[in-house]
């Protein structure tokens, strides 16, 4: 065939098979029933002495205060027609199953939900939102799974008689952990800076990729400042706002800005209180931090306390059990406690006091390992000679002592005093422990 025929074939082709998914949308999404619609709620704002009005601020208000504005990229040629882009419940078909989820998807309304978490140090709150979507979907194969979950994390500075702004916001995509930001402070080496952050009063303004292939896509999330944008056929859009009703977009047609869907916050304990089980077929989770799916591949989608952070100072599930850390070791001067004075997300307290070393050793690090798998690297470890003699040891940070983590109950943990070479150190002893918390940490 001539080349130039070819070239114009293939330019037919593709534009057929655009113009028969458009259709195949349009009948798809004005085709269905919409009884589940309600009318289009306000958004919930919440002030500070309203919240107060009853003399406490529950994590609840917290969350509200803060809810997100989402703009919520739609891809109509995967999943549904571009249902497979609409928040839900992870339990959005009914049942707890994770293994259905994905295949439920065209027989059950996707109403939107967004989780949330609250940790608080005696510096900051921690608040974090999650969403969730029954497939992460992909033009390729490779990229498909069964579950899908994303989020936020923003550091509050906690103040007197009223709301502060969020002082940053991190997400994570692909095990990097993006670090978004207006002050001027900066990255420590290995970290990663996403951009500035877009808020509207005390809500941060976020956007959300589409299904489709490699980095830009997946649901993951960005600043919406900025923000890259994913092809999607006729930019189609829905901004999410947080009403208090769980809605189904209407349209996703247009700009975000004409297809408004609230949504409703539920806390992360729902799915946090199932992270032990049942595992298998009949969970919600295959095992520890992994969703149970069987689409494409196996239990693929992870929750936050499973999410990978390749960086430097990263850890697994660091995102959700350690903020104060993750914030401390990437942004230089935010100048925030690591104190905790409640962490519901961490399962472990890893406490290490002080190594006493034999004389003339001088390349001594540590190694931290959970089942095998190394958790550290040698630049954590800041050893200082005591006047005793012994060691007194920082996790990368001179004051910093603990570490919280997310690890199931019968996580076996080790500690070894290493030198530079990855070799014991012979007649070295380290005091430290590994304290499991069934109850998350609530400071004394
Ligand atoms: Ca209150
Ligand atoms: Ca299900
Ligand atoms: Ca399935
Ligand atoms: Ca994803």
């Amino acid at each position: 065939m001539k080349k130039w025929l070819k070239r114009i074939l293939c330019v037919l082709g593709a534009a057929i098979v655009l113009l028969a998914g458009l259709a195949f949308a349009k009948a798809k999404l004005w085709g269905r029933p919409t009884e589940a619609r309600t009318a289009q709620p306000a958004r919930v704002e919440l002030s500070y002495d309203e919240a107060m009005a009853d003399g406490c601020i529950t994590d609840e208000e917290i969350a509200a205060h803060y809810a997100p504005d989402i703009l919520a990229a739609v891809n109509v040629l995967l999943s549904g027609s571009g249902r497979g882009d609409f928040l839900a419940a992870a339990d959005y078909d009914g049942d707890w199953l994770g293994l259905n989820n994905w295949e439920h998807l065209n027989d059950h309304p996707l109403l939107a939900t967004v989780y949330y978490s609250v940790q608080e140090t005696d510096t900051h709150w921690f608040v974090g939102y999650y969403f969730y979507h029954p497939r992460d979907d992909a033009e390729i194969w490779l990229d498909r799974h069964e579950n899908d979950l994303e989020g936020i994390m923003l550091a509050i500075p906690r103040a007197e008689g009223g709301f502060a702004a969020p002082q940053a916001m991190y997400t994570q995509g692909h095990g990097y952990v993006p670090f978004y930001f207006d002050g001027d402070w900066q990255m420590t080496e290995g970290s990663r800076r996403g951009g500035g952050l877009m808020l509207d009063g005390d809500r941060p303004v976020i956007y959300i990729t589409p299904n489709g292939t490699l980095d830009n896509a997946g649901h993951s999330v960005e600043s919406a400042l900025n923000h890259s944008t994913y092809w999607a056929v006729g930019n189609s859009g829905v901004r999410y706002y947080h009403g208090g009703v769980a809605q189904e977009p209407a349209s996703f047609n247009g700009p975000y800005e004409d297809n408004p869907c609230s949504y409703a916050l539920s806390s992360l304990d729902e799915l946090w209180q199932r992270r032990n089980g049942p595992y298998g077929d009949d969970g919600l989770f295959g095992e520890y931090g992994a969703f149970r799916g069987d689409n494409y591949e196996t239990n693929a989608a992870n929750p936050p306390w499973g999410w990978r952070n390749k960086t430097q100072f990263g850890f697994g599930g660091s995102f959700l059990s350690d903020p104060a850390w993750t914030y401390g070791r990437a942004m230089e001067g935010l100048e925030l406690s690591c104190a905790y004075t409640r962490n519901d997300y961490a399962e472990w307290l890893i406490t290490v006091e002080r190594v006493n070393l034999p004389a003339g050793v001088t390349d001594a690090t540590l190694r931290l390992s959970r089942d095998g798998w190394t958790l550290s690297t040698p630049e954590w470890w800041l050893l200082a000679q005591a006047e005793d003699g012994s060691h007194t040891v920082g996790i990368a940070d001179p004051g910093r002592q603990q570490l919280w983590a997310a690890a199931p109950a019968d996580a076996q943990w080790a500690l070894e005093i290493i030198h530079a070479d990855g070799t014991p150190v012979e007649g070295a002893e380290v005091v430290w422990s590994a304290a499991y918390l069934p109850d998350g940490y609530q400071a004394k």
